[in-house]
């Protein structure tokens, strides 16, 4: 088991808005290690997989058509306790509730689009991160 590692989601909000670069230094410097890398854009099936458990809520069609508009950057990361430090890195959902100096206090600009994805559980973050990687993408 993986539970040292987290999978996160740079949104096409964050991408277009031209945050990578200072969102994976905010996880960096947060002593994430970045396990695995890359950019890539989430096709309408991707999309619905990823999230299906979302798939009743009268935002899925919405969350669907967000995550697919543009480039995603997915990685990897690995710290002691990496879902619940990065949950805490990221803040609440909603920006509007997020802790000052969170990621999505400084980058989100809604609840639809806000940033950032990160994992809330282990046995999540592991599927979210096969979902994404090759055992030889992975370091
Ligand atoms: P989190 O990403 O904080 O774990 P979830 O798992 O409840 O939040 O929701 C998954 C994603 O669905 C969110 N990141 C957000 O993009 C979208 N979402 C959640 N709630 C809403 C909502 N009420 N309206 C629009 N989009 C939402």
């Amino acid at each position: 088991m993986t539970t040292n590692r987290t999978f996160t989601m740079i949104k096409p909000d964050a991408v277009e808005n031209g945050h990578t670069g200072a969102i994976l230094e905010k996880i960096t410097a947060a002593g994430f290690r970045i396990v695995a890398l890359k950019k890539t854009q989430l096709s309408k099936a991707d999309a619905e997989t990823f999230y299906s458990v979302h798939n009743e809520r009268p935002f899925f069609g919405e969350l669907v058509e967000f995550m697919t508009r543009g480039p995603i950057i997915a990685a990897i990361l690995e710290k002691d306790n990496a879902v619940n430090d990065f949950r805490t890195l990221i803040g609440s959902t909603n920006p509007a509730d997020a802790a000052e100096g969170t990621i999505r206090k400084l980058y989100a600009t809604s609840m639809g689009e806000n940033a950032v994805h990160g994992s809330d559980s282990d046995e999540n973050a592991a599927i979210e991160g096969a979902f994404h990687f090759s055992g030889r993408e992975i370091f």
